[in-house]
Order: structure tokens, then C-alpha cells, then sequence
């Protein structure tokens, strides 16, 4: 079931960006001269950075920023693990519709809204940055992870407002990646090796439903069977810790994972729930692990 394919990404830049002047013509007194306009290499431009600090049980976040491509800096300062999953109002949707819609579950609001992506769950104290693209329009950020009686942190009052304005300045560049990751019904294409240390994932929904990937690394001893197990019926300290990830994205949509990972056994996750049946999409076996070793 947990096919891997390969899917390794080459940065392609210095080859396409590199220009040759020759400059034998100023060896030669004869030579007809000839101005040379220098060539304009258009800089990167850095993405916009949208920072953002959770609390138990709070987002503290800035409430308008420029859309484009868009670095989402997450830190958690909570003692709980959060994440931040942005959500943008489909045009005709006001926020008193959507969240009139969000007590009555995910059904009611998944036809209001699309889902860029956004940083994943880390523990007390991480922080996770993921870049994703943000078109303007009326957004909110909540936070899905449920506490310990099930309930989401959404429920305690984990929801921000964030306007996405037009960006009228030069727009950012489309990060380059190092890796690229797809997310499929209902599987994981990882890449074949994966090293210690930073790196940004390019993570594309290559898929009919909307995906993310949570990523958790396992705790001394541990196997996936345990993570499942705790899943099912979380009690007492997880077998993993939450080392980020990226939040759910609409299916066809890209976004950019960076991560710092220390070599270990990890496990890919997506508890989006299925259109369908309902069931998150870990139960239809859309959990993977993997390994990060030098
Ligand atoms: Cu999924």
C-alpha cells in the first residue's frame, strides 16, 4: 500500500541565469565600439512574512497582510500543540456565514471556504514555516487539533480574522525547493532519501480531495502501530512529538515546507476528513513513514 516514489527536484536558476559578455572587442583599437547594455537579472524578491504566535488557546497575529507568495512564521507558546490552518471565504461568503456554519462541523463549512495550507502542529515551544501562496480575500486562521476530550482548539476560541490585500509592490518569487512531495488519494509521494538538516519541500495536491501532511517523529522504541493506537484512543503521553507539516490544501494547489528534521523515524500523516465516509484519510491509509539518516 505505502508505494514511495521519487520525485527528487533539481534548482534549475544558475543554469537559466547565468549570461556570458565577451569582451575581446576592447583588444581590438579597430573594432567599431559598441555599447553593452548590461543585462538585467531580476533578483528574487523575498516572500512577505506573516508572523504568528499561538497561545493555549489564541492566535496573535497580525490582521491584514499583502497577498502573494506569503511566508506563514509559526511559533508555538502554548503548552498544548497547535497549528495554523488558514482558511479564504469563497467570494460570496461573509465571515458572520462562516462562522454561523463552523459549530455545525466540517460538512457545513467546507462549501464556504478553500484552503491554502498553512504550518503544521508542533509542540510547546517549535516553531514551523511553511510559504504559501495567498490570493486576496477575507481569511481566517484556526487551529483543528482537538484537546483532550476531542474538542477542537477552534472551540476554545482559536480563530483569527486576516484580510488579504493586493499586493501593490513588487510580488515575491516562488521559492525554490529542494524535494518535492506529492499528496495523492490516499498516499504519500515522498522522496526516496532524506538527509538531516534544512530543506524546503515543495508539497503539491496532486488529488480529487484536499490533503495535508502532518508529520510526527516517533518517540525511542516506537512504531506506527502505536501511533494508530494513540489515535484511536489518546490517552497519556503520545508514542511522537509533532515536528510540523503542512496544513490541508485544495486539490492542484502548491506550497513550500521548510523543514530542519534530525534523523530519526517519522511518519507522514493526513487527518483530513473523507468527502465520503467521513473517516480522516489516515484511516484509508493515507499515513507513511519514513526515515531522515545522513
Ligand atoms: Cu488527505
Amino acid at each position: 500500500m505505502f508505494t514511495r516514489t521519487f520525485q527528487q527536484h533539481l534548482a534549475m536558476a544558475a543554469a537559466t541565469a547565468l549570461t556570458v559578455f565577451t569582451l575581446n572587442a576592447c583588444l581590438a583599437p579597430t573594432a567599431p565600439s559598441v555599447p553593452v547594455a548590461p543585462t538585467a537579472v531580476a533578483a528574487p524578491v523575498a516572500p512577505v512574512v506573516l508572523g504568528i504566535v499561538a497561545k493555549d488557546y489564541s492566535f496573535e497575529a497580525p490582521k491584514e497582510i499583502a497577498g502573494g507568495w506569503v511566508t506563514v512564521a509559526f511559533k508555538n507558546e502554548g503548552k498544548q500543540p497547535h497549528h495554523a490552518q488558514l482558511v479564504r471565504l469563497n467570494d460570496d461568503v461573509t465571515a458572520a456565514q462562516f462562522q454561523a456554519a463552523l459549530p455545525k462541523g466540517i460538512e457545513a463549512v467546507m462549501p464556504l471556504i478553500t484552503m491554502p495550507g498553512g504550518p503544521g502542529v508542533v509542540d510547546s515551544n517549535n516553531s514551523q514555516e511553511t510559504t504559501i501562496y495567498l490570493k486576496p480575500g477575507h481569511y481566517f486562521l484556526i487551529c483543528l487539533v482537538p484537546d483532550e476530550k476531542g474538542m477542537p482548539h477552534l472551540a476554545h476560541g482559536m480563530i483569527a480574522p486576516l484580510e488579504v490585500t493586493a499586493n501593490s509592490h513588487q510580488t515575491a518569487t516562488e521559492p525554490q525547493a529542494d524535494a518535492e512531495v506529492k499528496l495523492v488519494d490516499f498516499s504519500f509521494a515522498l522522496p526516496a532519501t532524506i538527509k538531516p538538516g534544512a530543506q524546503t519541500w515543495k508539497i503539491t495536491a496532486a488529488s480529487k480531495q484536499p490533503h495535508e501532511m502532518a508529520l510526527v517523529k516517533l518517540a525511542e522504541g516506537k512504531t506506527m502501530m502505536d501511533v494508530m493506537a494513540w489515535m484511536q484512543q489518546p490517552v497519556g503521553a503520545p508514542p511522537f512529538s509533532n515536528v510540523g507539516g503542512m496544513q490541508a490544501m485544495m486539490p492542484g494547489d502548491s506550497g513550500y515546507l521548510h523543514l530542519n528534521l534530525t534523523a530519526g523515524d517519522y511518519i507522514a500523516i493526513c487527518h483530513v476528513p473523507d468527502a465520503a465516509s467521513g473517516k480522516e484519510h489516515a484511516a484509508l491509509g493515507m499515513m507513511m513513514p519514513f526515515k531522515v539518516q545522513s
